[in-house]
């Protein structure tokens, strides 16, 4: 057994015996009462189910097994510059709770290096569609396409005991996020490139060789995905694409299944699309403005007039968080260290600088703070990735890190289907009366 699957067997058995135990002990323990609000309000809050891999903290933001975005790229192991954590570090933490060694990492590296072999019908599926295609699109059926590599799927029509569940979704895991960037890159050349396909580069990290692979080129842009694909990996379990992947999970789908559900929620414009649909406001603000250096003054008269058309202002606002979120603050570090003088980075500095007063002032909104995808577009931007209906494939492929490494928990965890309750607005008015009465 390989030494991660190793560790996350004897993590995970002890676990489930723990918590085997303290649920039959405490089962009945009240841990929640929910309101009718939040019935209604897309059950904000309401606590209904287990994450390992990570916690939200309205005010302090996401937490990975304890650990801060600035802490995570303290401790764990960095590409070869120096500068930004390897994902391959964040997904090994996620999985088994522990910060990995350097040696450690470069395994993990080498062993998705190994496992990245795309099959090549999944290469005639994308080839089979019309080129103006969405990407996440492409995305989810690419992810659904490669479900025929399942070993969970074939290691359950065999017959498999409840108990071994875990193994092969590990394996599933460990496969489909080796594959993921080759899958991905192909896109973008399809889509963008004239299918000019740039074969992968065996020297290089997972996050570097698919900054190799979209043929975007330079250490720093290679830097910025390692950085990017680490913070955009995991936000807790309730967000959609997370729900939705646990989900599917949960009734014994494979990883292929799950995954591709999940990024079809991740697809969303009040979800992860909220990247590409926050370029292109800019664009559009700057193309209407005539400049590309507007003054706070003109970007709060085009954010005014967004309110009036009845539209959100992408990128700002959170279900949960109630503070400028950290991954926003992580990326405008590295702007501010790499790209101080770039426009489009200095004009999302302004909208930062003029949106949240204009939302307090609306008095609706309960979070007026930018979040993730505020300013990871005007990133790429500078970088020459411009193509911004690919953005959300990028949060796609990190976002596996987080969801499949908790849907290896769910299953070593005995975690059953998911099944909560609905109600009928006629049973409500029913409740509200026997509760006036
Ligand atoms: N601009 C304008 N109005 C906003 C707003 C924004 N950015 N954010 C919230 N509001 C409005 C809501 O539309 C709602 O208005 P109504 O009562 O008229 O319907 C009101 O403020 C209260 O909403 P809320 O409770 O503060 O926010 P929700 O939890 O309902 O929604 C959203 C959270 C993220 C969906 C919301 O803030 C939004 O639409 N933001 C813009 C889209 C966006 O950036 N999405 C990405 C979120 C992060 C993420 O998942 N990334 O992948």
């Amino acid at each position: 057994m390989d030494p991660l699957k190793q560790k996350f067997s004897a993590k995970s058995a002890a676990l489930r015996t723990e918590l085997r135990a303290l649920i039959k002990e405490h089962g009945q323990l009240k841990v929640d009462e929910v309101k009718l609000a939040q019935v209604f309000g897309g059950a904000r809050g309401i606590k209904m189910m287990i994450w390992e891999t990570s916690q939200l903290d309205p005010v302090k933001g996401i937490r990975f097994r304890g650990y801060s975005i600035p802490e995570l790229r303290e401790q764990l192991p960095k590409g070869v510059d120096g500068l930004e954590p390897r994902p391959e570090g964040l997904f090994w933490l996620m999985l088994v709770g522990e910060i990995p060694t350097a040696e450690e990492v470069d395994w993990l590296t080498d062993q998705w290096r190994k496992r990245a072999e795309v099959p090549q019908h999944v290469f005639k599926v994308l080839d089979s569609l019309p080129a103006d295609t969405h990407p996440m699109t492409q995305f989810t059926m690419a992810i659904s396409a490669m479900q025929t590599d399942s070993n969970f799927a074939q290691r359950y029509a065999e017959g498999l005991s409840k108990t071994e569940f875990w193994d092969p979704t590990y394996e599933d895991t460990m496969n489909l996020i080796a594959r993921l960037p080759r899958v991905a890159a192909y896109i973008y050349r399809r889509t963008y490139h004239n299918g000019e396909h740039i074969a992968p580069d065996p020297s290089l990290d997972w996050a570097g060789n698919f900054a190799h692979m979209l043929g975007i080129p330079g250490n720093e842009f290679k830097s910025l995905m390692r950085l990017y694909l680490t913070i955009h990996a995991d936000h807790e379990g309730g967000n959609a694409s997370a729900h939705t992947t646990h989900l599917v999970g949960s009734t014994l789908s494979d990883v292929y299944y799950s995954l591709s559900s999940g990024m079809g929620a991740l697809a969303g414009p009040l979800h992860g699309l909220a990247n590409q649909e926050v370029i292109k406001w800019i664009f559009e603000m700057l193309e209407e403005i005539g400049t590309k250096t507007p003054t706070k003054e003109q970007i709060a008269d085009y954010v005014n007039k967004t309110l009036e058309a009845g539209k959100v202002i992408p990128g700002y606002g959170h279900a949960v968080l109630r503070q400028p979120d950290p991954r926003f603050m992580a990326q405008k570090r590295f702007a501010e260290e790499h790209l101080k003088d770039s426009d489009i980075v200095n004009v999302v500095w302004k909208v930062f600088d003029v949106v949240p007063g204009i939302l307090e002032g609306l008095g609706k909104v309960k979070n007026p703070w930018p979040n993730v995808d505020a300013h990871s577009g005007a990133i790429l931007v500078h970088y020459g990735l411009t193509e911004y209906s690919y953005y959300t494939v990028l949060f796609g492929v990190s976002r596996a890190l987080g969801v499949l490494s908790a849907m290896c928990w769910s299953r070593a965890l005995g975690m059953p289907l998911e099944r909560p309750k609905s109600v009928t607005s006629e049973w409500v008015k029913k409740v509200v009366e026997e509760a006036k009465a």
